[in-house]
C-alpha cells in the first residue's frame, strides 16, 4: 500500500485530505510542523512514498476562519515546515482549490508514482540488479583489481535506466544518433557500466572475464575508441556532467530530442569543473539533462564526512536551479518514480541525489569503506556470491 504523508500550515487542508485518502483505504498521515524536519523524520518511521506539501496564503487561511492568524505567525509556521517543503514530491497551492481538487491532484501523483512501481517491474529489476552484482564481484576479483563497491552502490540505477523503459537506446545501433546518453562520470565503476552493457547485448558476456586483463576492451577505466556503448572515456574524476552538457546542447543544435544522463560520485564532485557544469546548465536553460549523484557518503581515503563535508548537497543543487529529487538509490520504486519524474520538468536541468550504500549488497564490503579500489579476494568470494544470491 501506498504510503503518503501530507504537511502545510494551518487551515491548508491537510486533515481533510487525509481524511478522505483514508477513506481510499490509503496509509496517509499528516505531519506536525514542530516534528516535519525531513529527512531525520524517516529515521523514525518508514519513508512515505508521496510527501505532500499543501501551501496556503494568509489571505486563505483567514478566509478559512483562522482570523487570529498574522504574518509573522504563518512565517514561522512556514519556517518550521522548510526542509518538509523542500523535499515534497508535490507541493500544492491550495487557495483556490477545493478539497475535492486538492484530492484530485493528489490522487494523479499516486496514479503516476503506483504505475512506475507496479508494472511488474520492480521486482524484475531488482532480479537483474543482483545478478550484475555478482557479475561486478566476479570481474573484479578475477582480475584482482578493480572497484567493485563503487560499481555496486551505483548498479541500481543504472539497471532502472538501461531496463527500466527510461534510457532510449538500442545495442544494434550504438551511433544511432536520437538515442539517450548515459555517461558514467565515476570512471572507475567501470564493471557496473560494462554488466550492464553485456546484458543488454552491446557485447558477449563472455568478454567481462576478460577485465583489466592485457589487451582487452574491459580496461579498468571506459574507453569510448573501444568500447560499443560508452559514450565517454572517464576515469579522470570531474569530467562528466560537461561532456554530457555538451552533449544536451550539441542536440540542441542539431534538433534531435535526446536526453543524458550523467552519473558522478559524491567525493568526485568536490572537482571545480562540476560546479563550473552545475552554473552553466540551468543558465543555458537545458531541461533534457539529469544528474545522478551516488551520493554512498564515501570516496578514496576516507568518508565523505571526514574529507569534505559539503552536506546538504540537494540544498546546494537547488541554490543553483537545478530541480531535485532526493531518494533511496537501492529502492527501485523510487528510482524509477525519480527517473520517470525528472522527464516532466521543463526549464532547468534535474538531479537525483541518490542516498547509496558502498558495496551494497555484501555486508562485509557494506561496514568497510576501506573496500574502496580493493576486489574481494577469492578466499571470501563464495560468502559474498551467497549473499548476492536469489
Ligand atoms: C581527477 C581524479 N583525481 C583522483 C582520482 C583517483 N580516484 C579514483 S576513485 C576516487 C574516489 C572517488 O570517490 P567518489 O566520487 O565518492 O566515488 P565512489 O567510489 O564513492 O562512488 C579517487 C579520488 C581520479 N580518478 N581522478
Ligand atoms: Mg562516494
Amino acid at each position: 500500500m501506498l504510503r503518503v504523508v501530507v504537511a502545510g500550515v494551518c487551515a491548508s487542508g491537510k486533515s481533510e485530505l487525509v481524511k478522505r485518502l483514508a477513506r481510499r483505504g490509503v496509509d496517509a498521515h499528516s505531519v506536525a510542523q514542530e516534528h516535519s524536519h525531513v529527512p531525520e523524520l524517516w529515521r523514525h518511521e518508514r519513508q512515505p512514498d508521496l510527501l505532500v506539501y499543501l501551501q496556503a496564503s494568509l489571505r486563505a487561511v483567514r478566509r478559512r476562519g483562522r482570523r487570529d492568524f498574522d504574518a509573522a505567525t504563518l512565517a514561522e509556521q512556514r519556517r518550521r515546515l522548510s526542509s518538509a517543503r523542500a523535499h515534497a514530491q508535490l507541493r500544492v497551492p491550495t487557495d483556490h482549490l477545493t478539497p475535492d481538487d486538492v484530492e484530485l491532484i493528489v490522487l494523479r501523483e499516486m496514479r503516476a508514482i503506483l504505475r512506475a512501481m507496479n508494472n511488474g517491474r520492480v521486482g524484475e529489476l531488482e532480479s537483474i540488479a543482483r545478478r550484475l552484482r555478482r557479475d561486478i564481484v566476479e570481474m573484479t576479483t578475477t582480475a584482482n583489481s578493480g572497484h567493485p563497491s563503487s560499481s555496486m552502490s551505483a548498479i541500481d540505477v543504472i539497471v532502472a535506466l538501461y531496463c527500466g523503459g527510461i534510457l532510449r537506446h538500442d545495442a544494434k545501433r550504438p551511433d544511432w544518433p536520437e538515442r539517450d546518453r548515459f555517461i558514467l562520470s565515476k570512471g572507475h565503476a567501470s564493471p557496473a557500466l560494462y554488466a550492464i552493457l553485456a546484458e543488454r547485448g552491446y557485447f558477449p558476456h563472455a568478454e567481462l572475464a576478460t577485465f583489466r586483463k592485457l589487451g582487452s576492451r574491459m580496461e579498468g577505466h571506459p574507453n569510448m575508441r573501444r568500447v560499443p556503448g560508452v559514450e565517454a572515456s572517464t576515469g579522470s574524476l570531474g569530467q562528466g556532467l560537461s561532456i554530457g552538457l555538451g552533449h544536451t546542447l550539441a542536440g540542441r543544435v542539431d534538433g534531435l530530442g535526446y536526453r543524458t544522463y550523467v552519473m558522478t560520485g559524491d567525493g568526485e564532485i568536490e572537482e571545480g569543473q562540476v560546479w563550473e557544469a552545475l552554473m552553466a546548465a540551468p543558465h543555458l536553460r537545458v531541461d533534457n539533462l539529469t544528474l545522478i549523484v551516488d551520493h554512498n557518503k564515501a570516496q578514496q581515503s576516507n568518508l565523505l564526512e571526514r574529507v569534505m563535508d559539503y552536506r546538504p548537497l540537494a540544498d546546494k543543487l537547488r541554490a543553483f536551479h537545478w530541480h531535485v529529487e532526493e531518494i533511496d538509490g537501492h529502492d527501485m520504486g523510487a528510482v524509477l518514480g525519480a527517473l520517470e519524474k525528472v522527464r516532466e520538468v521543463k526549464g532547468r536541468p534535474q538531479a537525483i541525489v541518490a542516498h547509496t550504500v558502498k558495496g551494497k549488497g555484501v555486508s562485509f564490503v557494506e561496514a568497510d569503506w576501506t573496500y574502496h579500489g580493493r576486489p574481494i579476494s577469492k578466499e571470501d568470494l563464495p560468502r559474498a556470491l551467497a549473499e548476492l544470491k536469489g
